[in-house]
């Protein structure tokens, strides 16, 4: 009965069990479980329910490598079974089914078997992949919720001569990038290439590192393996999270998290998660304001107390809708909630706050959760809340409905208000401040091309080929944002006013950082169109990169694309080599390395594996070990 009873995920407490009850069913069920240790002996299964604290805090506190690790007790993700369910679009559902039904649970753990060993048969000559989904469900302590994405047969070598060719130059460009750091500036955030020093750049409150976390990934799925052990090792004995200052939520948890997080998927490696998951409880104070709203800034002081900064500045809506997809991953590593709670909340202010036109402005005020002013903007400031709202429905396996028509209803405003064709013919995505058009488009907007193309084919068939016009327009308008300038190069901010059109008239737009979004799109309409014309500009980014922007010392950013006398910004950015180098070798690779349908790439891109609803396993709920630990926990 009491199995029925839990199987129907009713609350033990609703059917008020009398104390003698419960009693004489914790017996029974203690036999059951010490009896099931027997045969379930893994020390971490044991130290897990012993670590538990019965008060229900979610987190234990072990010591690694001079830092403090959490792990995870089980009451953390029970708890989440009691409390009202949170409408995510099919991910909470995941977590409050609860199937007492072995049988079930057999044919799922069979099923994620057979597809592994179908995948590591058919990938017996990739290394890293084999070593990737083998080494991830035979080493979590948990077992992994979600299946393994299949990295890629044959590490994605393309079939033909000349793709191969520009394949390994792009090895080769990281391998020199990544030199270069190590040379100069190895444990510093970013390389100064002509100073031959490294940038201990603040926005990260004091965490050192950056290139190194960003790099991880793209050391690995290039098979730049010692390069990869360099960078593991550096995580395991040097990074240091208690460290002081005010760190940027954002790009700590774009780049740092993100990228631990990916490289644990990828690689299977423990120290990954463990940092991620550390570092992603220490960002939790942001959320601390009158809204949840999070301010930019969160306190990095020991321990990460926050919001820091000034709460009367305003919360920039990229900065706060660029969380989501890390803490979903968070949430399901740890199985806490908090993380999917926190930036669902942001989310549904967002959605039931007012918008002009049916458009977002990109600031509001972290206290009163109102709108701060009315401009609105594709490019910087508003960018990745329209990408990480696309990819959150991506990311569910098309369940999460709220990000899907969030994300649909944005486009169509955009679409309406914003998109503009220049007297000769090209397709931007203009700014709006206050019902007034801005011609211009940042480089940063440039990454709407590849967002745009993903999402088309789910938008509807009405709406589809539209959709994937729309996208090659604009990433058509980005490539010719980079050919108009002599070094073929794209500035900053390119306009389309006053005669110009996509180039940039005023000399302080006219820097190129090395930033990545055109060939981001580059890569997302090869793999969506598969015309060669996106892989030959690719080329030509590729080529002009290495003319003008590869020095004896590393890579550096240019300050004037338009003109012939190069000067460099002596900075090599670590987005370079997390995401420029990352999308131009996904570019010349096979579809299947790190395929659309199985990942998401969040947006420094690290990729994360989409959530796979047939693929979830019920491993905790099934097991008598559990069961005990959740009525210890209920008690
Ligand atoms: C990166 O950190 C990310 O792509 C972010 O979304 C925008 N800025 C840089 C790259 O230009």
């Amino acid at each position: 009965m009491v199995f029925k009873m839990l199987a129907g995920k009713t609350s033990v407490v609703a059917f008020r069990l009398s104390l003698l009850q419960i009693f004489i069913f914790l017996l029974f069920l203690g036999g059951l479980g010490f009896g099931a240790l027997l045969f379930f002996p893994e020390t971490t299964r044991l130290k897990r329910i012993f670590q538990t604290n019965l008060d229900g805090s979610t987190f234990n506190t072990d010591s690694m490598n001079g830092e403090s690790v959490q792990s995870i007790s089980p009451i953390g993700y029970y708890s989440l079974i009691e409390s009202p369910p949170l409408d995510i679009g099919g991910l909470r559902s995941k977590f409050q089914r609860s199937s007492f039904n072995v049988k079930h649970e057999q044919s799922i753990n069979a099923r994620s078997q057979a597809k592994v060993s179908t995948e590591h048969q058919g990938q017996v000559n990739n290394k890293v992949n084999a070593g990737a989904v083998v080494s991830i469900l035979s080493r979590s302590p948990v077992r992994v919720r979600n299946c393994v994405a299949p990295y890629g047969a044959n590490y994605g070598k393309p079939s033909d001569p000349k793709s191969q060719e520009r394949r390994e130059k792009v090895k080769e460009m990281m391998k020199f990038a990544w030199d270069s750091y190590k040379r100069y500036a190895w444990g510093e955030n970013e390389l100064r290439p002509l100073s031959k020093n490294g940038n201990d750049d603040r926005t990260f409150g004091g965490l050192k590192g950056a290139s190194i976390i960003d790099s991880l990934d793209t050391l690995y799925i290039m098979g730049l393996d010692d390069e990869y052990q360099e960078a593991k090792e550096w995580v395991e004995n040097n990074l240091k999270l208690n460290v002081g200052g005010e760190a940027s939520l954002f790009e700590v948890n774009i780049r740092y998290v993100g990228g631990l997080l990916s490289a644990y998927y990828l690689t299977g490696e423990e120290v990954f998660k463990r940092k991620a998951v550390e570092l992603g409880r220490k960002l939790l104070p942001a959320f601390n304001t009158p809204t949840g709203i999070p301010h930019g800034v969160v306190r990095s002081s020991w321990p990460w107390r926050a919001p820091g900064g000034d709460l009367r500045r305003s919360s920039v809506l990229a900065e706060v809708g660029t969380l989501h997809l890390e803490f979903v991953h968070l949430s399901e590593l740890t199985k806490d909630s908090i993380y999917i709670e926190k930036v669902m909340n942001i989310r549904k202010h967002l959605n039931q706050l007012d918008k002009p036109h049916g458009l977002y402005p990109n600031a509001l005020n972290p206290v009163s959760g109102n709108w701060e002013q009315h401009f609105v903007s594709i490019g910087a400031l508003g960018d990745s809340f329209y990408e990480y709202l696309i990819k959150s429905y991506l990311m569910s396996d098309r369940t999460d409905e709220e990000a899907k028509k969030m994300y649909y209803d944005a486009l169509e405003a955009i679409d309406k208000n914003l998109v503009q064709r220049s007297p000769g013919g090209l397709t931007y995505v203009a700014e709006w401040r206050g019902g007034v058009l801005d011609h211009r488009m940042d480089h940063l907007a440039c990454f709407s091309g590849g967002m745009i193309g993903i999402g088309a084919e789910h938008g509807g068939p009405g709406s589809r080929q539209h959709q994937l016009d729309l996208a090659a327009n604009i990433t058509h308008t980005c490539h010719e944002a980079y050919r108009r300038t002599p070094t073929m190069l794209g500035p900053e901010v390119f306009r389309f006013d006053d005669g110009a059109e996509a180039t940039a008239p005023r000399v302080n737009e006219r820097h190129y950082l090395l930033r990545p979004e055109v060939v981001e799109s580059y890569m997302y309409m090869w793999r969506l169109t598969h015309d060669p014309k996106y892989r030959d500009w690719g080329w030509e980014v590729l080529e002009a990169l290495e003319q003008h922007c590869r020095i004896a010392t590393g890579f550096s950013g240019v300050i004037d694309v338009y003109s012939h006398m190069i000067q460099h910004d002596n900075l090599q950015q670590s987005f370079f080599l997390a995401e420029t180098l990352k999308y131009l070798y996904l570019l010349f690779s096979e579809d299947d390395l790190l395929s659309l349908e199985d990942w998401v790439f969040n947006t420094e891109a690290h990729p994360l594996p989409v959530i796979h609803r047939n693929c979830t396993q019920e491993a905790e709920d099934t097991h008598p070990v559990g069961l005990l630990a959740r009525l210890i926990g209920l008690l």
